[in-house]
């Protein structure tokens, strides 16, 4: 079974000065208090109907306009799970990719882009359930996010100091750094845009903050009450309409959370658009690498320089054109290393 709570973080609590021990504290007690007004406030909380991922962890969460999407790493299938009371809808079972971490909706193409194997970028038409690789960057486990405003993606590493933004070709636009010092001082993981906004979630704080594109203003808005890491985020527009939603995934549960984001649709045309109902149409009974019960260990040691160890070393499919030097998935802690 997973480690309930991770001793780094014990370390980390107990490493932290007192002063920044009290407001981290504090923070946790506030369980997503919105700091701006509405912004940040809690709107939906629930533990998602769907089975845990096995041994591993889950970095990826998508909306696609109707129904939340979610991954497992070293897992081929999605789940999908309905945002009005978190029951499973039909997952996706995928062909030519055999790890998922990150997840991000692209409404302009109505797909899906996903990170693999920790720098490789493929694209998901969830009608075909194909997966079509990309192109490489430097890491995207944590997080990748579209931007629909400039048709870019933003991505970046696993609980890292960077964020880079990407031309939609892969081309590196600009790498920011320092960026957990925005953060509170906790590295960032999770990544959503809506409109003109960037809000990022850090790993070791469980916070989410709210950024301008240039990082020179990030402001926190809600904390994730968990002993586990925040994960990725997305935007919402449909399910709270005329109120935008990011919601928040804790990487070792199914909980997801929904904090309200500020006024503007995701992609900042302006005004939210009427929610979508999905169907429910069966529950999953696709086992892949999402089971209800797990056998395997798993130890996740999170300091700067930690590794995420898994029991599962999985046989990636190579897809045509992809890069064959990462068909087989690294171990999660090499992601960040380069080395794979
Ligand atoms: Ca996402």
């Amino acid at each position: 079974m997973l480690p309930s709570v991770r001793p780094r973080r014990l370390a980390f609590l107990a490493g932290l000065p007192l002063s920044l021990l009290a407001a981290t504290l504090a923070s946790l007690v506030m369980l997503g208090t919105g700091a701006q007004g509405a912004v940040g406030n809690p709107l939906r909380q629930f533990n998602a109907q769907v089975p845990n991922c096995s041994a591993t962890w889950s970095t990826g969460l998508a909306f696609d306009g109707t129904a939340l999407i979610r991954s497992c790493w070293y897992s081929n299938v999605l789940q999908r799970i309905n945002p009005a009371d978190g029951s499973a809808l039909t997952p996706l079972t995928l062909t030519g990719i055999s790890d998922v971490a990150s997840l991000t909706w692209d409404g302009t193409r109505q797909k899906l882009w996903a990170c693999s194997g920790g720098p490789n970028v493929y694209q998901i038409d969830t009608t075909t359930r194909v997966a079509t690789f990309k192109f490489q960057v430097s890491s995207c486990v944590d997080g990748l996010a579209y931007d629909p405003v400039d048709d870019t993606l933003w991505a970046g590493c696993d609980a890292c100091t960077t964020l880079d933004h990407y031309a939609i070709t892969g081309t590196l636009i600009h790498r920011f750094t320092g960026v957990d010092q925005k953060l509170g001082g906790h590295g960032r993981s999770g990544i959503a845009v809506q409109g003109a906004n960037l809000y990022l979630s850090n790993s070791g704080g469980e916070q989410v903050y709210k950024c301008t594109k240039d990082l020179v203003t990030c402001t926190l808005i809600a904390t994730f009450p968990s002993t586990h890491r925040i994960e990725d985020l997305e935007c919402d527009d449909r399910t709270f309409a005329p109120k935008t939603v990011v919601w928040a995934q804790d990487d070792a549960t199914t909980t997801l959370i929904a904090f309200e984001a500020a006024t503007g649709s995701c992609d900042g045309s302006g005004t939210p658009a009427s929610t979508a109902t999905p169907t429910r149409t069966a529950t999953p009974t696709t086992a892949g690498a999402s089971t209800a019960t797990s056998t395997g260990t798993a130890t996740r040691t999170p300091t700067a320089t930690s590794t995420r160890t898994a029991t599962r070393t999985p046989t990636a499919t190579i897809t045509p054109g992809g890069p064959t030097a990462t068909a087989t998935p690294c171990p999660p802690g090499l992601h960040k290393k380069g080395i794979c």
